[in-house]
């Protein structure tokens, strides 16, 4: 083993998850040159994380040496993958796909981008370069089995689909979660490092903290309340709670929205059928709780509702996602502080661009898929749907996949069936670390760096952050001499996909595509009004960010803060932040806390919050008919995280699989008896598309008529290459979930409250 000749210490921040959290990485440089991670623990200076990590966090470190990642391109020849040069892949891609266009038209051609692409600066500045670049309407991302019920409520109220308020964790006196269990998640659409400790202060504080879940999860556990709900009924709860402050009189949005509403009082005819009496056997909680827990949020000083993936991904996932917009308006506690708040993103967004306060507004439907018809929502169709397009013949019957850092048949409804699907593909073609269930169908694989060899910045996240802070982290370590940067793979897939690569793809050259990007980019804000580079010479702008020798997304980056609302303004603002002012604080600027955004953050065509837009009032018969799916016996299957998994690519990393088993079918006590299944031994779990047989799990920490099975295990494919994880393979919860179930407002899957049975195996 070489002798350490030297440490330095690198300061990054944690792509693996929401949180964002500062990490402070030792590297030791050995006498032969190479440099190894020594150790990665929290940054304890980090202006927004202070030191905290989870047990994620430090597993960059195995990430990056892990043997099974890919370090170069692998090709399909005879049904293997084989390792080849770039230049070898580039060039059967443009061979591929040049061929492929000679027989159908591109718009044959579907992409799908799974979760890390909000979590690569990559993917966040170049994913849509790829998803325009390929010119198909066949677009599916992991969205429609997440939050994108979140965007459909945002859009619809606020008027941008990113305009979405978070609970101000800091300052809030009362806090109800539905459907989130940050202390394994760490939270979601809700950007907060150490989310269990700021849950703990509110508590510490004299404040109080509610879950509704069916599970008795470990945030339920910490919590003052515990309410198991059944499963997918929060939009009827929610309906109650809404229903009370407006027929007790109860209701008071506040003086500093006067004016500012649009809706207010359809309210009250259109929640009318839902009172607490009338929800009670649907949700499994009684009249007089959910009278009190109405009664509290207007009486505590502050209070925030906040709801996550238990909420979003079930019937009514959009509808519940509105309701909780809905309560934290009628309770007084939207746009205040200590209550729902949006974020001021120091890399701006669709709330800071343009005209404050007014815009186009949000509309779903411009489109529909073509097996199915489901409308098209922010750009795309429900995943839930990406089988079929595959399957079904006819005029546009897609042939051809890109997918980014997604694994889809891990990830999304009825796995089986997906499966089946890609494998007939004509061509597919991923961009992704590992060789796993959903890559082992494609023809070339493009792996990106490793983490620790890109730079990080979330551009996204912390549109949605509980303060308003600010982290670049440049690479820790060089990429190797040859490995292209992620937005350059991008980039350049996109370019041959567009048969600009000649016969071997040479002539494809992403930093070409870079220029396009940013200098549209620039074009856009200087001829906007509302910009502070209204009026300035863009190409002056692009060589003074160039002058930086930055290229890709750092400089696209350096942009976005300069013009953003803590920025400089190419000068303007002499004292405002820029990505020279992030490099010069490793440990993030902060901005401080929310304030107040209403009504500049608005879309909306009119100019007000939407409190009761036609689309949601329209839901609410169907919502009306689950009054009634009370008396149901049937058991109903839900989902669950771990804090040391990450959805289902992370079960290569040794120090976080190992130990008991986690992908175990959980069964209250009760329902364990009459079913005559037992702890420890296998069961049969059957749904109307598949079936899957798990170790059981009985315990009292499941609401009866519940049973939960974590997603993201299922690592039995003999052709993938991850040897960790198929060492701990455990089942695919989604060979039980049903593509034919989703939330029609938003194509957004349901994973939640899934109807199965239970026997012995
Ligand atoms: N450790 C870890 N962290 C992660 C991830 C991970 O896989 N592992 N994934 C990341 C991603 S992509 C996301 S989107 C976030 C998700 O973040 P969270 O939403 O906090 O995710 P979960 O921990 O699955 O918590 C969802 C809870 O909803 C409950 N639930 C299920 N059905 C219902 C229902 O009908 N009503 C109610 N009220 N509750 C219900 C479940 O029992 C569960 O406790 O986590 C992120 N962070
Ligand atoms: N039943 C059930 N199903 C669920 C959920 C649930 O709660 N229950 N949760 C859903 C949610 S919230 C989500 S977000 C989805 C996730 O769905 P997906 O995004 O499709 O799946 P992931 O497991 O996150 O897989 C990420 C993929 O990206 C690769 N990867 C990781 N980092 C990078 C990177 O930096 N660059 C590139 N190019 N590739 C990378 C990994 O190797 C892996 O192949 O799963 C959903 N599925
Ligand atoms: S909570 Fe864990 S995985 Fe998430 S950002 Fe922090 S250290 Fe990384
Ligand atoms: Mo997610």
């Amino acid at each position: 083993m070489a002798a350490t000749v030297d440490t330095r210490t690198a300061i990054r921040t944690c792509p693996l998850c929401e949180a964002g959290c500062g990490l402070e990485i030792t590297l030791r440089r050995d006498t032969d040159g190479t440099e190894h991670v020594q150790r990665i623990r929290g940054d304890r200076n980090d202006v927004f994380s202070h030191g905290f990590i989870c047990p994620k966090g430090s597993t960059l470190k195995q990430l990056h040496e892990d043997p099974d990642r890919l370090r170069r391109p692998l090709v399909k020849r005879d049904g293997v993958h084989v390792e080849v040069s770039w230049d070898e892949a580039w060039m059967e891609i443009a061979q591929r796909f040049a061929d492929y266009v000679d027989r159908h038209d591109r718009s044959t051609i579907a992409a799908y981008v799974g979760n890390p692409t909000v979590h690569s600066l990559s993917g966040q500045t170049f994913s849509r370069v790829l998803l325009t670049g390929l010119g198909t309407r066949q677009r599916f991302s992991a969205s429609t089995v997440d939050q994108m019920p979140r965007h459909v409520a945002a859009g619809a109220v606020f008027g941008s689909p990113v305009g979405i308020p978070v609970p101000d964790l800091d300052r809030t006196d009362y806090l109800l979660m539905l459907g989130a269990n940050p202390y394994a998640s760490n939270g979601s659409v809700c950007t907060a490092p150490d989310f269990p400790g700021r849950v703990e202060a509110i508590r510490t504080r004299g404040g109080k903290v509610v879950v509704v879940d069916p599970r008795r999860s470990k945030t339920a556990e910490e919590s003052d309340e515990w309410l198991p709900i059944r499963p997918a009924t929060d939009a009827l709860w929610l309906a109650a709670i809404a229903n009370h402050l407006l027929s007790s009189g109860r209701a008071a949005p506040g003086d500093h929205l006067e004016g500012l509403v649009a809706g207010h009082d359809d309210l009250a005819p259109a929640l009318a059928p839902f009172t607490p009496d009338a929800v009670a056997a649907a949700t499994g909680i009684d009249a007089a709780t959910t009278r009190r827990i109405a009664e509290e949020l207007v009486e505590a000083p502050t209070a925030a509702v906040y709801g996550r993936i238990g909420t979003t991904t079930t019937e009514f996932g959009s509808t519940t996602t509105w309701l909780i917009d809905v309560v934290n308006y009628l309770s007084g506690n939207l746009d205040r502080p200590g209550g729902s708040m949006f974020a001021t993103p120091a890399a701006g967004g669709h709330t800071t661009n343009g005209a404050p306060g007014r815009g186009r507004g949000f509309t779903t439907g411009r489109g529909h898929s073509r097996v199915s018809g489901h409308p098209e929502v922010m750009g795309e169709y429900p995943v839930a749907a990406l089988a079929e397009e595959i399957t079904t013949g006819g005029d546009g019957q897609v042939r051809a996949l890109v997918t980014f850092a997604g694994n889809p048949v891990l990830s999304t409804p009825n796995s089986e069936q997906l499966r089946a699907a890609l494998d007939e593909l004509e061509l597919m073609v991923s961009i992704d670390l590992y060789l796993n269930e959903t890559t082992r169908y494609a023809d070339v694989i493009l792996p990106p760096p490793s983490q620790l060899e890109r730079p990080h910045y979330d551009i996204s996240l912390l549109q949605f952050a509980v303060r308003n802070v600010a982290n670049y982290s440049p690479a820790v370590f060089e990429r190797p001499d040859d490995h292209p940067d992620e937005w350059e793979i991008i980039a350049k897939l996109t370019a041959i996909i567009q048969g600009l690569g000649g016969a071997d793809g040479r002539a494809a050259d992403p930093q070409a595509v870079d220029d396009v990007v940013i200098r549209s980019m620039l074009d856009a804000a200087v001829n906007s009004e509302h910009s502070v580079i209204h009026g300035r010479d863009s190409g002056e702008l692009l060589d003074e960010l160039s002058a930086s020798g930055r290229v890709g997304p750092e400089r696209i980056l350096d942009a976005m803060l300069r013009m953003g609302p803590f920025g400089d303004g190419f000068g303007a603002n002499p004292d405002g932040t820029s990505l020279d002012d992030l490099v010069e604080h490793p440990h993030g600027r902060d901005f401080g806390p929310l304030q107040p955004r209403l009504p500049g953050v608005l879309r909306t065509p009119s100019g007000l919050i939407e409190i009761a837009p036609t689309m949601f009032l329209a839901d609410l018969d169907r919502l009306s008919a689950a009054l009634d799916s009370g008396d149901a016996d049937g058991l109903l299957l839900v989902g669950r995280r771990h804090l040391r998994s990450n959805n289902s690519w992370m079960h290569n990393v040794k120090v976080l699989v190992k130990g008991t088993p986690r992908c175990t079918l959980q069964v209250h006590p009760d329902d364990a008896d009459r079913l005559g299944v037992v702890d420890g031994a296998a069961a049969t779990v059957s749904s109307r598309v598949g079936s899957v047989v798990a170790p059981v799990e009985v315990t009292d920490a499941i609401r009866p008529g519940v049973v939960s099975l974590p997603h993201g295990w299922g690592h039995d494919d003999p052709a993938a290459r991850m040897s960790v994880a198929a060492e701990h393979a455990g089942v695919n919860s989604n060979a039980l979930t049903d593509h034919a179930a989703i939330d029609p407002l938003s194509g957004t899957s349901v994973l939640n409250g899934i109807p199965v049975t239970v026997a012995p195996a």
